[in-house]
């Protein structure tokens, strides 16, 4: 067990809330860290159930004021799970305060906010950190993708398909945070075409150098405020597709959408190079499928690689038996370990996404907008 600790202040108690104070709880029973994680404070602005939520995952203490976690000396990261509308003031606040910084994705609204965060963070200093949660990018099955493209097993590549499609976004799903671009910043497009740009760019060790061709549109234009008769207005994109170039020449097409019935969790991620083809795919995450196009034509064709071998597999080591398959919250789990790695003075398993990298991922996201908008590539040197 680490002797020293890093105390975690935590805002957002819901979906994100939930998987991220497991996180902080489980990394280090399971892995052998430098330091630990503290739960020192649980901020949220739902006051009634905050309490019972912070006794039930072990919060120290909570308070419906999250401004107070930048002056509370137990608290050194905060980590920031609320809806993207406040990621920049908070996030702000503390990088001024000297707390290193956990950031849900996307890193903000849009890319001048993402600007602010970016040079916030470098003017924060080397010794403040900052990452963001690009929680995929550590299931053992993207990490072996990883490691086998650092080694070169599938040459040049030529195309990279990525989609991400889900189903909840249908008519009468009742009006939230996620439909007005005042608080989501974009529709599908900011909540997981983030994940897929990240993925892409992640894997492919790349810069994306243009977008162009893309699409997205609001089908569903109002929805019904819950607990009233009023409906309200919705701008943001139900669907979000566009096609981009990477560095190297390969092509990609992007994907994402809410309203695709059928599709509950969808983030399919496919490379195709010279040597071979990769694929994963998050309902089946502990699987990563490879195509060599060297093995004897008698023999080519998809091959299942369980990612669950200690030793052969990024973080299966800290988790079960061969076999024994890791689930949604692992990512998290694992990205918390890794957090604490670095700030411990460690490396990551992988490398982790901070700010600078964040902001990168959303340049292509306003690329792919303004393509949309404007029915035209873009390059990405023309976004500054
Ligand atoms: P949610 O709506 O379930 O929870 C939001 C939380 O923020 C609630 O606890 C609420 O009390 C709190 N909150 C809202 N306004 C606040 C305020 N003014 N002051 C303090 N707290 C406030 O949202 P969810 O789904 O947890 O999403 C939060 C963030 O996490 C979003 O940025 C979303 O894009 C991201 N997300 C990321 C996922 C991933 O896979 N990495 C998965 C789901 C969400
Ligand atoms: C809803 O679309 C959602 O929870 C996203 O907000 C997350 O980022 C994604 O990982 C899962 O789906």
């Amino acid at each position: 067990m680490a002797s020293k600790s890093i105390g975690i202040g935590l805002i957002g108690q819901k979906f994100m809330g939930r998987a991220h104070s497991n996180a902080w709880s489980q990394a280090a029973k399971f892995f052998d860290l430098p330091v630990g994680a503290r739960l020192a404070v649980v901020s949220a602005r739902d006051r009634k159930e905050l309490g019972a939520f912070a006794q039930r995952f072990g919060w120290a203490k909570s308070t419906p004021k999250w401004e107070s976690l930048a002056d509370d000396p137990d608290v050194d990261l905060v980590d920031i799970g609320t809806p993207n509308h406040l990621h920049a003031e908070q996030a702000l606040r503390m990088l001024e305060a000297g707390k290193h910084v956990a950031c849900e994705k996307p890193l903000a609204r849009t890319l001048a906010e993402a600007r602010v965060l970016r040079d916030a963070a470098a003017a924060a200093g080397r010794k403040v950190k900052t990452f963001v949660w690009h929680n995929y990018r550590r299931a053992p099955a993207i990490g072996l993708a990883w490691n086998l493209m650092r080694e070169g097993r599938l040459g040049k590549i030529f195309h990279v398909r990525a989609r991400y499609l889900q189903s909840w976004g249908a008519k009468s799903t009742p009006m939230s945070w996620r439909y007005s671009a005042a608080t989501a910043g974009s529709g599908a497009h900011g909540d997981l075409n983030a994940h897929l740009v990240d993925l892409t760019r992640f894997l492919m060790g790349e810069a994306i150098v243009d977008v162009h061709g893309a699409v997205a549109p609001t089908f569903v234009t109002s929805r019904a405020v819950p607990g009233t008769k009023r409906r309200e207005r919705c701008d943001v994109d139900d669907a979000a597709l566009f096609l981009a170039t990477f560095e190297g020449g390969a092509v990609a097409s992007f994907e994402a959408t809410r309203l695709a019935e059928g599709h509950l969790n969808d983030n399919t991620v496919e490379i195709n190079g010279e040597r071979g083809s990769l694929r994963w795919s998050l309902e089946d995450m502990n699987v990563l499928e490879w195509c060599d196009a060297e093995a004897p034509p008698r023999l080519r064709g998809w091959t299942k690689i369980l990612a669950t071998s200690a030793g052969n597999h990024p973080y299966a080591a800290a988790w079960w038996p061969d076999g024994h398959i890791i689930g949604y919250e692992h990512g998290f789990t694992n990205m918390a370990a890794d957090i604490l790695r670095v700030l411990g003075g460690k490396k990551p398993e992988l490398p982790l996404p901070d700010f600078a990298d964040a902001y990168e991922t959303c340049r292509v996201l306003e690329a792919a907008l303004l393509s949309a908008k404007h029915r035209c590539a873009v390059a990405m040197n023309d976004v500054p």
